[in-house]
């Protein structure tokens, strides 16, 4: 998809674009510096720029106007209307060197121009990994001291943030990427909890041991029985703690694997992750939570007495530096885009492509593991059954959940669409050419705001009558398999593969179909914790001050995570993991 950028809203400096040759400038710096000088973008003294660029930021919204102002309707595609939310500017706009237009980390979009496209590239300022600096921030001390660190901006890392924070401690939170959400914020079907509220209203009868036997079965029993106890017995406070920070979760659906409805969305069918790291986002700025982006946490840091001591720090701006804390939170994610990682752990995996955010490289995994921590399941890794094909777009499991049926490249249905994600994906590599198509009418789009999404990326055939659809994408079988389909779902049972929900036929036109195939979406592996999310050594003794929360532990999902159970686990030990963390310092 072709799309065009517009930076500037500001009249007098609109005319800057085209000015921008005419003037000389080569950089976005250059621009500015020409327009004004340095402190149109820096406060003084110019050169000391936080590693979060909070100034630099203010300064652009302040003159261009924030995203929704910037948001051009008349463009295709607006990358100011992004899902990534209300990121900093800086993210993409570099002010000294060539911009980078983060869209395409995970999309294929052709930029026809960019301001300052121009400007020279420089080396990402965390591409090395410096031993000898890391070394001499270490042998310097900590240049400053806290309570509690949370090393990752993911649902995880907010959750804990936020509760470490409320329960009195002192807490700084770090990210390496320019903007906070991780792997949550790409998150589209929801949060599974149990006996709440929505339930209720919609009559729907579940339990604690039902959510706990669904995940135990997902994951081929291979799963920690505890910690997923555990999920299952907070999931309900976890709706109600989103909810008073401001979370809209009334919508319900039911997901791969569970045997009722208990996946929690936002009402009106929007993806629950921005929603959520928004939510959560917000909820951190009132509560005063400390959230330094550009900076990547290098390396844990014990005392003697192999207790935490504190982190040596990366950041874009400040270089490499010892921050003392009495205790860590984990909450890095998984490591599905880290390829040498996957090569190693899953090498049948190694050509899959991801739906994760680029950030899932698995550093935590890498800095517990250098102290002496133990790992759990860390070779599980969970392949989605339908991501687009040839894309790294996920289409949610919410598409099955609503209606849509799967097919081969004939059309013909091959296995419940319900089934859990490992047998689904199995399934799709048997058949012809390792791929299939979701089906699905306007029935389903009309419920689904999601799915509009994918009409927008292109992702989507369309047609007015099945057969045109069959023809147009040579699933020649298809006509007879939505005959057969809607005759089930009138009926109730699925006599073909027993799918235990059909909530649609196929019936109103216009008819849509998009071609998926598995890609790796969720690492089950990670880190070994106990109950009270302490990360524990090679002897599954606790680290003292080491707590971790989120995808970067293993143990809550088995062998198969089941839809909806990521958001619970990262809101549930999220704040766990924060609650026992600001404890831990308490006590100290
Ligand atoms: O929990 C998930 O990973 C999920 C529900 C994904 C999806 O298909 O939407």
């Amino acid at each position: 998809m072709k799309i065009k950028l517009s930076c500037l809203s500001v009249a007098a400096v609109l005319m800057s674009l085209s000015a921008t040759a005419s003037a000389g400038a080569d950089s976005l710096a250059q621009f500015h510096a020409d327009m004004g000088s340095c402190e149109s973008c820096h406060a003084k003294p110019i050169g000391k720029v936080a590693d979060s660029e909070t100034h630099e930021n203010t300064q652009c919204k302040e003159c261009h106007g924030g995203y929704e102002e910037l948001a051009n309707s008349e463009l295709e595609f607006d990358p100011h209307s992004s899902h990534l939310g209300d990121i900093n500017c800086s993210s993409c706009h570099k002010a000294h060197e060539q911009p980078v237009f983060k869209c395409n980390d995970c999309h294929s979009f052709d930029i026809e121009s960019m301001p300052f496209a121009d400007a020279k590239a420089k080396p990402a300022w965390d591409a090395e990994w410096d031993q000898d600096a890391i070394q001499k921030a270490i042998d310097k001390g900590p240049v400053e001291t806290t309570d509690v660190i949370v090393v990752g901006a993911g649902s995880a890392g907010f959750n804990a943030a936020i509760s470490a924070k409320m329960a009195g401690a002192k807490v700084i939170l770090f990210e390496k990427a320019p903007y906070s959400g991780g792997n949550s914020m790409l998150a589209a079907g929801g949060f599974n909890a149990v006996m709440t509220p929505q339930q209720q209203k919609k009559g729907i009868k579940d339990s604690i041991d039902w959510f706990v036997e669904d995940a135990m079965k997902g994951g081929r029993y291979q799963n920690d029985e505890s910690l997923v106890r555990i999920m299952a017995e907070e999931s309900a406070d976890g709706i109600k703690w989103l909810e008073s920070l401001g979370a809209n979760m009334d919508d319900l659906k039911r997901s791969g694997g569970a045997r009722v409805e208990r996946t929690h969305r936002p009402s009106g069918g929007a993806s629950v992750g921005p929603h959520i790291i928004d939510t959560l986002r917000k909820a951190a700025k009132r509560e005063n939570v400390d959230v330094r982006l550009n900076s990547r946490v290098e390396k844990l840091v014990l005392n003697d007495d192999k207790s935490i001591a504190g982190v040596v720090v990366h950041g874009k701006h400040s270089g490499y530096r010892m921050v003392a804390a009495d205790s860590v939170v984990l909450a890095t994610g998984g490591y599905g885009m880290n390829k040498e990682m996957i090569a190693y752990y899953r090498p049948t995996f190694a050509d899959m492509t991801s739906s994760n955010n680029v950030t899932a490289t698995g550093d935590g995994i890498t800095l517990a593991k250098e102290i002496g921590a133990s790992m759990t399941d860390i070779d599980w890794i969970q392949a989605h059954p339908t991501i687009g094909k040839d894309s790294r777009i996920l289409i949610s499991e919410t598409v099955r959940g609503v209606g849509a049926i799967m097919v081969n490249t004939d059309g013909q249905r091959f296995i419940s669409e319900l089934t859990t994600r490992d047998r689904a994906s199995d399934a799709i590599l048997k058949q012809k050419d390792q791929y299939a198509w979701l089906v699905f009418d306007q029935q389903l789009v009309e419920k689904k705001k999601m799915v509009r999404g994918y009409d927008h990326l292109g992702m989507l055939s369309k047609a007015n009558t099945v057969e045109e659809l069959a023809s147009i994408t040579g699933m020649k079988d298809l006509p007879t398999t939505v005959t057969a389909y809607n005759g089930y779902q009138a009926k109730g049972k699925d006599e073909a593969f027993g799918r235990e929900d059909m909530p649609l036929n196929l019936s109103k036109p216009p008819y849509y179909a998009v071609k998926v195939a598995p890609g790796i979406h969720h690492t089950m592996g990670g880190v070994a914790i106990s109950d009270e999310s302490e990360v524990l050594n090679l002897q599954s003794w606790p680290i003292p001050g080491l707590y971790a929360a989120g995808e970067v532990t293993g143990g809550v999902h088995g062998y198969n995570r089941l839809g909806g159970n990521a958001i619970a686990d990262t809101v549930v030990f999220g704040r766990r993991a924060g609650a026992h963390a600001a404890a831990f310092a308490k006590d100290k």
